[in-house]
């Protein structure tokens, strides 16, 4: 089932997409829809189709969660390590030493102040010259670590300032539009094989398409358990709580997003999000 948020009278309220329509969902939004299915212990989509508006309604998805915390997991595919390594002019670095190694990098990515729909605009830093988008497999959570849906996101990160020194990560990572989250949550129940889903993204600049690439979720390096499980240790995030789980993509430096740049992250499994840039202040 595909699940989001849609604005009913000035309230967000959750709702069920189907066909290109939502069935609104009254008096809850994602998140409370999330815990009652967990207190009632009911599966989220069995809740949802219950208390969903049987009128189906052309309606205008937007944030699919505001979630309390984003938290986001780096270096999972061997692509990522060995470009920031490079980058840093190491043939193996510490971005390598993290790919290797049990413990996953795993970094605070913001709250829901931070987070955009799709359609709305992602922030580059005007004091960065090299913004890039990465495109996430992202985990939904609820109440004991358990993995209730996906979404899709992009890590917006400035990379030129990740580079100048490592403990600048979190100011390359965290600011205004850093991350967009959408279209949908697929429930768990509807995404048996997580682990075999095509991603592709695109940067369109005035109507010219000056970036493509893709990558298969097979590739990834680390199990999801093991992620949630280094997250969770001495630290109970919140239900509701998005992981992204890192990029496959890396984009070139060419494709440094500019304003105007239309970026599109698509896995049939769950549809596309898509984001213009906008210089953030
Ligand atoms: O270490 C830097 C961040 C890595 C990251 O965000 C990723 O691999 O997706
Ligand atoms: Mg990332």
């Amino acid at each position: 089932m595909h699940l989001g948020q849609i604005k009913s009278n000035g309230v967000v309220i959750a709702a069920v997409f189907e066909k290109g329509m939502a069935r609104p969902i009254p008096a809850h939004n994602m998140l409370a829809l999330i815990r009652r299915a967990e207190v009632e212990k009911v599966p989220l989509d069995k809740l949802a189709n219950e208390l969903a508006s049987r009128h189906p309604e052309e309606l205008t998805p937007v944030l699919p969660i505001h979630p309390p915390e984003v938290w986001g997991c780096g270096c999972t595919y061997e692509t990522s390590a060995a470009f920031r390594d490079a980058e840093h002019g190491t043939r193996e670095g510490m971005y390598a030493h993290v790919y290797r190694e049990p413990r996953p990098e795993i970094f605070f990515k913001g709250t829901a102040r931070v987070c955009v729909a799709s359609g709305k605009p992602i922030g580059i830093r005007s004091d960065s010259r090299f913004t890039a988008p990465e495109p996430e497999l992202a985990l939904v959570l609820g109440t004991r670590g358990n993995i209730v849906g996906y979404t899709l996101a992009n890590d917006v990160s400035a990379w030129d300032i990740e580079r100048e020194n490592a403990l600048y990560l979190p100011q390359s990572k965290v600011y205004d539009g850093c991350c967009a989250l959408g279209p949908a949550i697929v429930t768990a129940d509807e995404l048996p094989d997580p682990y075999n889903l095509d991603m592709t993204c695109t940067i369109t600049r005035d109507g010219r398409e000056i970036y493509s690439g893709s990558i298969s979720t097979s590739k990834l390096h680390r199990r999801f358990e093991t992620l949630i499980e280094y997250l969770t240790r001495a630290n109970r995030v919140p239900c509701g709580t998005v992981v992204l789980t890192g990029t496959g993509i890396i984009v070139t430096a060419e494709s440094a997003l500019a304003p105007g740049d239309i970026v599109t992250i698509r896995v049939a499994e769950i549809g596309e999000l898509t984001n213009h840039a906008v210089t953030a202040e």
